[in-house]
């Protein structure tokens, strides 16, 4: 806790304990956003003069895409983009967030809190702090509290900006209640507290938000959860391009992402069946490939899906049940909500080639960056790409620009990053090569092509700043003063 006065001398003075702070938390310089901060908080809680300020970062994934929820690992990075927030513990149980892009909201902490329509900004608050209700079996030991949020992850971006919110709601529910929560238990807890707001989402963007280290890329294993710091090789920028297409998960978006999870277990039961593997023993695809191996993997992925698509009561044929306990059993998501079919059927056998690939791209990833092999990472990335393109299919011409742009102006490799649909592509870029991507990038992307995109040009016009992003590793979710 400081004092607000205080802290605004030390940020405008550049006092040293301050920088030093902000120094092991970031890459670059964050003063002018904490003066905002502290001057909204001011405005809205005058008569709070004792606060504490908080960090979440938003992520980008290198490589590993939506493997988290597949019990496979991933290697995301924390960016200096983050959720800021301004608290005061408040003498009642009562949450009062404001933040400038939103309208207030008010709710009391309580065992079962309830959300408001699907949508709002405020769920993903309440979502933090039921999160932090659950893991405490209760209400007991927390206060309500004031809070400022102020936010410059782009939203809709693949850029882990709603899990940023999540885990600083969390996290000021923590720092009110003074209570303890190791940072490991925090990131598991997380990613389940994010399905209040109705996605089926792992933990990978919790994880790379509470656990990266300054400088890192973090590794990611899930089920147990496991984090472990990675050094990435030398000479090399991290540019990411967003798409300005944006990329929410809310209303029928959510359905189309939820589709992806569940065609992933319909795939894992289909498996389990046709390889005559034990059931109790697997629950992921993930389970399968540490139990198989990746050449039998590949071979019984092969073997089990003999067609494109497989409808719900041929999934439910193949698998001798009905379709009513397959959508009891796989369809619904854990948030209670059914997902229905798409159109023809799921694409069970690409949408498993793609999770079982790419798990393989990520563990060579992790060994060829170890041992300082930039090109070799790239390699995997545009690997990476083309099956995130064609077996999930979670591209859009958008970032099929991006990534042509990137790659013909030198990247050593490009790809969607995030969810996808939209949002951002991630660029592993030779240090003297970053000025001639991030010059074609702009010319030929916000120059030229996004004109295709009326909703994305228009965005870009109004915030260009959300563009072009040059990264480097920042430091995970911490109380910063
Ligand atoms: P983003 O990119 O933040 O929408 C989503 C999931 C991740 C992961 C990725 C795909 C949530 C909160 N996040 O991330 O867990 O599955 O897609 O790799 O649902």
């Amino acid at each position: 806790m400081i004092n607000r006065d205080t802290l605004m001398k030390g940020l405008t003075k550049g006092d040293s304990r301050v920088r030093k702070t902000l120094d092991q938390a970031y890459n670059v310089d964050v003063s002018g956003r904490l003066l905002t901060l502290l001057e909204n908080f001011g405005r809205n809680f005058p008569q709070e003069t004792e606060i504490s300020i908080l960090k979440a970062p938003g992520r980008v994934n290198l490589i590993g895409e939506h493997l988290d929820y597949n019990s496979l690992p991933v290697l995301p990075m924390a960016m200096d983009y983050d959720m800021l927030v301004a608290l005061s513990p408040r003498s009642d149980l009562e949450v009062r967030a404001v933040n400038p892009e939103f309208e207030d909201r008010a709710f009391e902490i309580e065992k079962k809190i309830p959300p408001y329509e699907t949508g709002d900004w405020g769920n993903y608050i309440k979502a933090g702090v039921q999160g932090i209700v659950d893991e405490l079996g209760g209400i007991k030991g927390l206060r309500g509290f004031n809070a400022c949020f102020y936010g410059n992850v782009p939203v809709g971006a693949g850029l882990s900006s709603s899990s940023a919110l999540v885990v600083a709601a969390a996290m000021a529910a923590v720092e009110a209640g003074g209570v303890k929560i190791e940072p490991l238990v925090l990131a598991d807890r997380m990613a389940s507290a994010e399905w209040y707001v109705g996605t089926q989402g792992g933990g990978m963007d919790h994880a790379a938000s509470i656990l990266s280290e300054k400088g890192k890329a973090l590794r990611v294993d899930f089920f147990p959860l496991r984090a472990r710091p990675v050094s990435l090789p030398e000479g090399y920028t991290i540019v990411v391009a967003n798409s300005m297409v944006v990329s929410t998960k809310t209303r029928e978006s959510k359905i189309r992402f939820n589709w992806l999870p569940t065609a992933c277990r319909a795939a894992t039961a289909m498996l389990v069946k046709n390889l005559g593997l034990e059931a109790a023993k697997i629950k992921y695809l993930g389970d399968i490939f540490r139990q198989l191996g990746m050449a039998d993997t590949l071979r019984g992925l092969q073997k089990t899906f003999t067609q494109d698509k497989y409808t719900k009561p041929e999934i439910a044929a193949y698998l001798g049940t009905t379709v009513g306990e397959l959508d009891r059993r796989l369809f619904t998501t854990n948030a209670g909500e059914l997902v229905p079919e798409p159109e023809g059927g799921f694409r069970v056998g690409a949408r498993a080639r793609h999770v079982i690939s790419e798990a393989i791209r990520v563990e060579e990833s992790v060994k060829v960056v170890e041992a300082g092999d930039g090109e070799a990472l790239g390699r995997r990335m545009n690997g990476s790409w083309i099956s995130c393109r064609d077996d999930f299919e979670i591209s859009h011409p958008a970032l099929v620009d991006l990534v042509e742009i990137g790659r013909s102006a030198g990247t050593s490799g490009s790809r969607l990053t995030g969810a996808g649909w939209g949002g951002c592509t991630v660029h592993l870029v030779k240090d003297e090569k970053v000025e001639k991507v991030l010059e074609a990038l702009q010319k030929k992307y916000y120059g030229k092509a996004i004109e295709k995109y009326p909703a994305a040009a228009k965005l870009y016009h109004e915030h260009p700043e959300d563009a072009l992003l040059a990264l480097r590793p920042s430091a995970g979710a911490r109380v910063l003063f």
